[in-house]
């Protein structure tokens, strides 16, 4: 006997990455697994002689339960002003270098407690998951000291413990250079290895590490000193790469067999293609590349070309992308990026389980996998990325369990 079994549903099931819709599908759950997902005609009995509970979802159409695989979500205070700043012509480079940008988000960070922390990321996680969302990557990286890096990441992993969602955390010390380092970021680099990353992986408080590979952050070399002590660790990396300009970071990335390399505007065709090699993701962030009015594309036809597999992601941060919709995010990279709504929705189910080393558990819906769906009143799956401002969540289930938005 299953635990639970939802009926009447139109089904997309992503595998492979595409919507492989069954209509009508129906898909049961037991012990918070998928244990059958196929048409109602090869049930093998009555739905209701084969499971506890059954939801009659009248052509509700079910997706994977989404993954948002990068986002900062643990920060305290806004950047609205230097929003306002930039719609006067300021480059978020300028307000970086002048001591502005991450650094301002830092000193907020550094100065709230945990439990003002959990207090504001739970508001914006609750809008996540609102909108089908149950699994989410959360960055520190507004520490960049150690007991601060520690105190943001212990905060994500609360959040995974008080709400329905699965969390999977990323240590970003090296996000750029702490304030007390000015000047000296090789000594700073020293102290993300020697201290830090030690510090955080004896706590088990991280589930990768990340850096920001940037003409205002770190260079390849410092970079790969990261990844070097990472790998040492038993911790597999991440990168943000080539977001402003071309440093080979998606081709660094991949030399390091990096899950994911995220931004990518800048990447090269070879970066591209040593990804491919890599078996690397490309994790595309539309609502940074919308709210820094950012005009240079990434290489989204070459990496079709050379099969790297799309992931899609909010970015959600103070200073490049204050962004708590998935939805909307779908919406930006159709509209920007011209990805189909179909690569938009693999990007937030299959591909992003990729970008989180989760693939052969989350992402897709297939007999074994977690039991983590979305319900939606929809008519057709490409209404997720057409709409704007409109939720049709209607249900979210984590692990089997049911909830209503
Ligand atoms: N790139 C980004 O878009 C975020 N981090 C990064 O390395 C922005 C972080 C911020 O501005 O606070
Ligand atoms: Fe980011």
């Amino acid at each position: 006997m299953w635990d639970t079994l939802w009926t009447n549903a139109r089904v997309a099931t992503l595998r492979g990455g595409h919507y492989s819709a069954l209509v009508p599908g129906v898909v049961a759950a037991a012990s918070g697994k998928i244990v059958w997902v196929g048409a109602p005609a090869d049930l093998p009995g009555r739905p209701d002689a084969l499971a506890g509970e059954v939801h009659d979802l009248r052509g509700q159409w079910i997706t994977p339960g989404l993954i948002d695989c990068h986002t900062h979500l643990v920060y305290a205070g806004t950047r609205a002003h230097e929003f306002e700043q930039r719609l006067q012509g300021a480059t978020y480079e300028e307000i970086a270098r002048a001591g502005g940008g991450i650094i301002s988000t830092v000193t907020a960070t550094r100065e709230a407690s945990e439990a003002e922390l959990v207090d504001t990321a739970s508001r914006r996680l609750k809008q996540l998951l609102d909108e089908g969302v149950t699994t989410i990557e959360i960055k520190s990286g507004y520490g960049l000291r150690t007991d601060a890096e520690l105190k943001q990441l212990r905060v994500a992993r609360r959040l995974g413990a008080a709400a329905p969602v699965t969390v999977r955390t990323t240590f970003l010390g090296a996000h750029t250079v702490a304030p007390e380092y000015k000047g000296r970021a090789d000594e700073y680099v020293d102290l993300v290895c020697d201290e830090m990353l030690p510090a955080v992986a004896g706590a088990a408080l991280a589930d990768a590490v990340d850096a920001f590979c940037e003409g205002i952050a770190f260079s390849p070399e410092q970079t790969a000193r990261v990844f070097e002590r990472a790998r040492a660790l038993g911790l597999p990396v991440k990168l943000h790469a080539d977001q402003l300009s071309d440093l080979g970071g998606a081709a660094l990335a991949a030399r390091f067999g990096a899950l994911s390399a995220d931004h990518l505007e800048y990447t090269s065709e070879a970066g591209v293609r040593a990804m491919a090699g890599g078996g690397t993701v490309a994790v595309l962030l539309p609502g940074a590349f919308y709210f820094l009015r950012e005009t240079k594309l990434p290489p989204v036809q070459a990496l079709r070309d050379y099969r790297v597999p799309i992931a899609v992601s909010t970015d959600c941060n103070p200073g490049s992308s204050p962004l708590t919709s998935i939805q909307l995010t779908l919406n930006l990279a159709c509209t920007l990026f011209r990805l189909t709504p179909e690569e938009a929705l693999a990007g937030v189910t299959c591909h992003a389980a990729r970008a989180l080393g989760m693939a052969e558990t989350h992402g897709t819906l297939e007999v074994g996998k977690a039991c983590d769906l979305a319900l939606w009143e929809i008519g057709e799956p490409a209404e997720l990325a057409y709409a704007m401002g409109a939720n049709p969540c209607v249900g979210v289930v984590r692990d089997g369990v049911m909830r209503t938005p």
